[in-house]
């Protein structure tokens, strides 16, 4: 029989190259969707026609209940969230709910639906949880690079909420002998990245004023450095977690890091653009509080999982500026339109 898999955050970039992934494995894999007519789930859908959707929230116990109960998994993805950093200023009571008390009521659904309960210890048979957390509870950096046993020090309500999921999900682990994981994860980027995060928006920047769509782009601090690799790896990484022989946690990243200002020059670069003549520093976009740099040491995986990254900082901002030109020279929308 074919393994199921039940993946929240169906709707996003990872959602997406999960499924596909696991689709790829064998995997029957069922989407959590929330929403009356959400635009994002017919999306989906084009891209992802055998993954089946069932109805839930994160904000709704009873949903994930129902959900777990329906589709009867044997793993477990969590990755809905509210996941871009600024908003979680702008609505930190939400994103608390959404991004950490979510972790809470996904992990209560499996432990009531598989009738888990206080010293069990007898992981097999269990359903197998996953839990995206995030390199942003690293923060302030305590030190580079950032391992599994690097302490946390995070600086948006974002890290926080993912501190509480990170350290919920061990708990369920020691208190309920459940194979429940953290994966905590480096930035990842892709074609199908939310607009609103920095390489997409600079590579469809790049792109509307290669094609005489814009003259100009905006953004924040350019001095900020992250370890970007691309999603479709970053999955992978997921689904082993899951299948080792033991629950334990991992940093998943390339071990490298490039500034903001590196990547606005690679993908103008990559369509043969002076950055300079274009880019517009605009003190509105800083943060209240920002996480200078973030770099892993994936070590820990490379050596439990044999997972190594396969796509490189380049490559990643050439594919993404590349695909831009092709989506927007086909006039299409890239809110609203098919994932490439
Ligand atoms: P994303 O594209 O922003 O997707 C977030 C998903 O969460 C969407 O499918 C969204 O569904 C869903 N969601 C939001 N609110 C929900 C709710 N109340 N109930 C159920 N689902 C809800 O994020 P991503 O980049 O794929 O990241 C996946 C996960 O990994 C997130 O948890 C993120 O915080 C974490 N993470 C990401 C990175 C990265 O670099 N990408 C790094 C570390 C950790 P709708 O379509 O309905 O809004
Ligand atoms: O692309 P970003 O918005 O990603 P950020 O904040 O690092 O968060 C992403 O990665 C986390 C993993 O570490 C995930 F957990 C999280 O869900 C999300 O996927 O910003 C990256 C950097 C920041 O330092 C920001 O200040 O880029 C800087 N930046 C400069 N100008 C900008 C801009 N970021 C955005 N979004 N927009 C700008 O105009």
């Amino acid at each position: 029989m074919a393994r199921r898999a039940l993946i929240t955050g169906i709707t996003g970039q990872d959602g997406s190259y999960l499924a596909e992934h696991l689709l790829e494995q064998g995997y029957e894999v069922w989407g959590l969707a929330r929403g009356q007519a959400n635009p994002r789930v017919s999306r989906m859908r084009k891209l992802l026609s055998d993954v089946q959707v069932v109805r839930g929230d994160l904000l709704d116990q009873g949903s994930l209940i129902s959900a777990v109960e329906r589709v009867q998994p044997d793993e477990v993805y969590n990755l809905g969230a509210i996941s871009f950093v600024p908003m979680s200023w702008e609505q930190a009571e939400l994103t608390a709910e959404v991004t950490g008390m979510g972790v809470l009521r996904m992990l209560e659904a499996i432990r009531v639906c598989s009738g888990v309960s206080r010293g069990g210890s007898n992981a097999s048979g269990q359903i197998r949880f996953y839990q995206a957390s995030s390199s942003e509870m690293f923060g302030q950096v305590s030190e580079t690079p950032q391992t599994e046993r690097t302490a946390f020090h995070p600086r948006s309500p974002y890290g926080v909420a993912k501190a509480y999921g990170h350290f919920l999900t061990q708990n369920y682990r020691e208190s309920y002998g459940m194979f429940a994981v953290s994966g905590i994860l480096f930035n990842h980027e892709s074609p199908r990245r939310g607009a609103e995060f920095v390489t997409r928006k600079v590579s469809l920047g790049v792109a509307r004023i290669k094609l005489g769509l814009a003259t100009e782009l905006r953004l924040g601090n350019l001095e900020a450095r992250r370890d970007w690799g691309f999603a479709g790896d970053y999955v992978k990484a997921m689904h082993l977690m899951l299948q080792a022989a033991n629950p334990e946690d991992y940093v998943i990243g390339t071990g490298r890091m490039k500034s903001v200002r590196e990547l606005v020059e690679a993908a103008f670069a990559a369509a043969g653009l002076d950055w300079e003549r274009y880019v517009v520093t605009d003190q509105t976009l800083h943060r209240p509080a920002e996480v200078d740099l973030l770099c892993a040491d994936p070590k820990k995986a490379r050596a439990q999982l044999g997972w190594e990254p396969s796509v490189s900082f380049d490559e990643l901002v050439a594919m993404m500026v590349e695909s831009d030109l092709r989506l927007l020279s086909d006039g299409a929308d890239p809110d609203d339109d098919s994932w490439p």
